[in-house]
């Protein structure tokens, strides 16, 4: 499927011979149904015996009685990097532990490394590589994060290469700065020192240039403590920047409760999530970023409480979290099949996770993650027989076509 804007369609006039999904539930569907498109926005949706006297001139698409979701958001990922670590992959299976690769030169140093020796477009080329499977199977808007430079240059660098997939490949860019992503090697034992930098020198510089959409921080005790991270979620609000959070993924260090107190729009991974930090971010609105990538590639066992985060109806999405190190997927539909086959989601729900969660996770909500008139058109058609095959295949993507920012790409709603 190429993913060239200037070789993709306009979508514009009625998609028919479709079944609709507005709000990616299954129990919201709209068989028989009818969309209609202009200028790059829907402008109606709804049974195709209701189609308004409107819009019934305008050209047809033919969707080959194709299913139609919301474009999908992948909410989390470290998209852009140089270098990759199969060979630290390979020394795990071998038996060497987390200290004797960090010895070798592994872990994410490594990474910072290789991000800090490529330039910009280098790592746009890889980051693109890395982009076009996921647009393939219907991402129409992505979180990007930084957070392998660890300088202020390197930083800047990663952030430029995000801006620049969204205008090159027309998909809704959200970028995160995620300065404190790990304590570089010239910072070593100073981890309040480089937080300083982070906080007074890079994040008020990126932000300046209009490179930052949010902040993250690595609240671990391999990370950043609740005091640091406390420290880059105020320097966030100082610059109006709503914050993130990698929280509770090796243990609990309070880190959702803090980034709920600081109405963070997620708190992502949560495997070690207790009662305290889901009724925390039931009271901030805050999502529930689940990541069952990193989950299964680090052979994890301990499960987020999914019953925990139902009973306190805390919104869950479900990310890719491309990442070299924990997980190097390129794939957001076999997450949706990992959330259901690891952690016991249901399809209903991944496929909120992967729309309407997702985007409310990025405090976009009200541009992505729903079809509804007036909207951007992002909307993909899937050749399935019914909506739970999304999550129910994996290693097969049944996306015949994605419409990104109201242009075609793929072969399926050719123009009648
Ligand atoms: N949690 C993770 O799993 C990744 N970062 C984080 O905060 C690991 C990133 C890497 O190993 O390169
Ligand atoms: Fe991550």
């Amino acid at each position: 499927m190429n993913q060239n804007p200037a070789q993709a369609t306009s979508a514009d006039g009625v998609w028919h011979r479709c079944h609709l999904l507005p709000d990616a539930d299954p129990a919201n569907a709209i068989r028989d149904a009818a969309l209609a498109v202009q200028d790059g926005r829907i402008a109606w949706l709804g049974p195709l015996a209701g189609l308004p006297a409107d819009y019934a001139g305008l050209p047809r698409h033919d969707a080959g009685n194709a299913w139609i979701t919301p474009g999908l958001v992948d909410c989390h990922t470290h998209l852009v990097y140089g270098g990759q670590r199969a060979d630290e992959f390979a020394m795990r299976l071998a038996g060497a532990g987390y200290e004797e690769i960090a010895r070798a030169g592994g872990g994410i140093v490594s990474t910072v490394r290789a991000t800090r020796a490529a330039d910009e477009d280098t790592l746009f080329a890889l980051a693109a590589a890395r982009l076009a499977p996921l647009l393939a199977e219907g991402v129409t808007a992505i979180e990007i994060k930084s957070g392998y430079g660890l300088d202020l240059a390197t930083e800047r660098k990663q952030l430029r290469v995000a801006r620049r997939l969204g205008a090159a490949f027309g998909v809704t860019v959200h970028t995160t700065f995620l300065g404190a992503h790990a304590l570089p090697p010239e910072y070593a034992g100073r981890a309040d020192d480089y937080i300083a930098l982070v906080c007074d020198t890079m994040l008020p510089a990126l932000a300046g240039e209009g490179l930052v959409d949010a902040v993250d921080a690595f609240c671990e005790s391999v990370g950043f403590s609740l005091a640091q991270t406390a420290r880059v979620f105020e320097a966030a609000a100082g610059h109006g920047l709503r914050v993130k959070l990698h929280a509770e993924q090796l243990s609990n260090l309070g880190g959702s409760v803090l980034a709920a107190r600081h109405r963070a729009l997620s708190a992502d991974h949560l495997e070690h999530l207790d009662e305290a930090g889901v009724a925390a971010l039931a009271g901030s609105g805050t999502v529930a970023v689940l990541l069952p990538g990193a989950y299964y590639f680090l052979r994890d066992t301990n499960l987020p409480p999914l019953a925990l985060l139902r009973r306190h109806g805390v919104p869950m999405a479900i990310a890719t979290d491309h990442n070299p190190g924990t997980s190097p997927v390129t794939s957001l539909l076999l997450m949706m099949n990992m959330a259901c086959t690891l952690f016991r989601m249901t399809v209903p729900e991944v496929l909120a996770g992967v729309t309407r969660h997702a985007a409310r996770a990025l405090g976009a909500a009200d541009r992505h993650g729903l079809l509804a008139a007036g909207r951007g058109a992002d909307f993909v058609l899937w050749q399935v027989d019914s909506p739970a095959e999304l999550a129910y295949w994996f290693g097969r993507n049944p996306a015949a076509a994605v419409v990104r920012q109201g242009r075609v790409y793929g072969a399926a709603g050719a123009r009648a």
